[in-house]
C-alpha cells in the first residue's frame, strides 16, 4: 500500500510540473467592471460620500461608486545604460508596456480600461516604439503619428474565439487578456525605464498591474524572476506584496497581475523585491503617486464636510464614546465604547454639543 501511495505521488507531481510551466505564459487583465466599480468610468468621478456604509463587511454594491478601475502593463528585463561618462553598465529595469503615448508626453502610463483594452490599430509595433513608428522626430507635437495608450500585445483570443463553448466566456470582441508575445518582446526587450513607469492612481481605484518578465537578453545565463512591491503601502492581500518568499515571483515569459486598492493618499515608491538590494540598485525602481480624493470634492464642496459626514455616520453615531449614551450602548464590543461607557452620559452629552470646539485629531 506504502508502495502504491510513492508512485501515485510521484505520478501526482509529474501531472503538476507541465500545469507550472503552462501557466507561465504572458496575459494581461484590465476587468470593465468589478463590485466595488460595477460600471467602467471613463473618467475620475467626484467624490460624493463613502463607498460603503455598512458596519458587517462589503455589502454587493456600494453605496456609493468613487474613483475608478486603472490598469497599466510593464515589463522587467535588463540592458545597458550610458554613464556621464561613457561607461557602459549593466542594468535591470522595469519599462512600459501600456500608456506609451502618455509615457512619452511626460505623463503616467496608467489607464482606464477603455484605454487599456485597445488593440493596436497600426502597423506591427516595432521594437523601440514608440521612437521607432515616430521615427524619433523632436518638435511641439512628436508622436502625432503614434496615438497608442492600449496594453502592448493585446490582441484577441482567435483560438478560443473558434470554439463555441469558449467564445460563450469571453466578450465577444475576443478580448479576454490573450496577447501577441512577439509584440510585447519586440517592444519589452531593451526597453527599460529607470526610473521605472511613473504609477499614478486616485484614492479609492482598483488598480490592475501587470508585471511581464521578458527576460535577460544581455545576459542569457541568468533567469532572473521578478516582482512588484508597493513600498510601505498597504496590500490588498499579501499575495500581491512581491516579497518572494512570502508571495508569487514572476519567471521569464510569465505574466501576473498584481491587484491593489488605494487607501492611502501620498507619494510612495515601488520596486522590484528579488534579491532587493540587487535587482533594486540595479535599476528596477519607480514612483508612485496616489492622488487625494479632496482632489475630487465637487466644486464649492467641503472635504472636512464630506468626512464629517462619514465619520457621523459610521463612527460617532454608533461607536463613538462621545456618542449618545443610546446609541452607543449597541456597539459594546468596541474597545473604544467601552472606554467611553466609564464617562458619564451627562459628560457625553456636553462634549456631543461642543463638538466644534474638539480638535480634528481626535478623530479616527
Ligand atoms: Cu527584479
Amino acid at each position: 500500500m506504502k508502495k502504491l501511495c510513492q508512485v501515485l505521488l510521484t505520478l501526482l507531481f509529474v501531472c503538476l510540473v507541465p500545469l507550472v510551466v503552462n501557466a507561465q505564459s504572458f496575459r494581461v487583465q484590465c476587468p470593465t467592471s468589478t463590485i466595488t466599480h460595477p460600471v467602467a468610468a471613463t473618467s475620475e468621478p467626484a467624490y460624493t460620500g463613502p463607498t460603503y456604509t455598512g458596519t458587517s463587511g462589503y455589502p454587493t454594491a456600494p453605496a456609493h461608486v468613487n474613483g475608478a478601475i486603472k490598469c497599466q502593463q510593464i515589463s522587467g528585463g535588463d540592458g545597458y545604460a550610458t554613464m556621464g561618462d561613457g561607461t557602459q553598465t549593466y542594468l535591470f529595469s522595469f519599462g512600459p508596456l501600456s500608456g506609451l503615448t502618455k509615457i512619452a508626453n511626460g505623463q503616467p502610463g496608467t489607464d482606464f480600461p477603455y484605454e487599456f483594452n485597445t488593440v493596436y490599430g497600426g502597423p506591427t509595433l516595432q521594437p523601440g516604439d514608440p521612437a521607432t513608428a515616430d521615427g524619433a522626430v523632436s518638435g511641439p507635437n512628436p508622436l502625432s503619428t503614434f496615438p497608442y495608450n492600449g496594453a502592448v500585445g493585446l490582441v484577441p483570443d482567435l483560438d478560443c474565439l473558434s470554439d463555441p463553448v469558449c467564445r460563450a466566456t469571453i466578450p465577444s470582441s475576443g478580448l479576454d487578456g490573450h496577447v501577441d508575445p512577439r509584440q510585447m518582446l519586440d517592444v519589452g526587450v531593451m526597453n527599460g525605464n529607470i526610473p521605472a513607469p511613473l504609477i499614478a492612481i486616485d484614492e479609492d481605484d482598483e488598480l490592475f498591474l501587470t508585471l511581464s518578465n521578458v527576460g535577460m537578453v544581455m545576459r542569457p545565463d541568468l533567469f532572473e524572476q521578478h516582482t512588484v512591491h508597493f513600498h510601505g503601502y498597504p496590500n490588498a492581500s499579501s499575495f500581491y506584496d512581491g516579497v518572494p518568499d512570502a508571495s508569487v515571483a514572476i519567471n521569464i515569459g510569465g505574466s501576473f497581475t498584481y491587484y491593489y486598492l488605494a487607501p492611502d493618499a501620498g507619494t510612495y515608491f515601488w520596486h522590484c523585491h528579488i534579491t532587493p538590494p540587487e535587482h533594486l540598485q540595479m535599476g528596477m525602481v519607480g514612483q508612485l503617486y496616489v492622488r487625494p480624493r479632496q482632489n475630487r470634492v465637487p466644486v464649492n464642496g467641503s472635504l472636512y464636510g464630506a468626512i464629517r459626514t462619514r465619520l457621523r455616520r459610521v463612527h460617532w453615531q454608533r461607536c463613538h464614546p462621545m456618542a449618545p449614551c443610546t446609541i452607543r450602548s449597541r456597539c459594546l464590543q468596541s474597545s473604544t465604547a467601552r472606554q467611553g461607557k466609564r464617562r458619564s452620559c451627562a459628560f457625553l452629552t456636553w462634549m456631543f454639543r461642543n463638538i466644534r470646539r474638539w480638535p480634528r485629531s481626535g478623530f479616527r
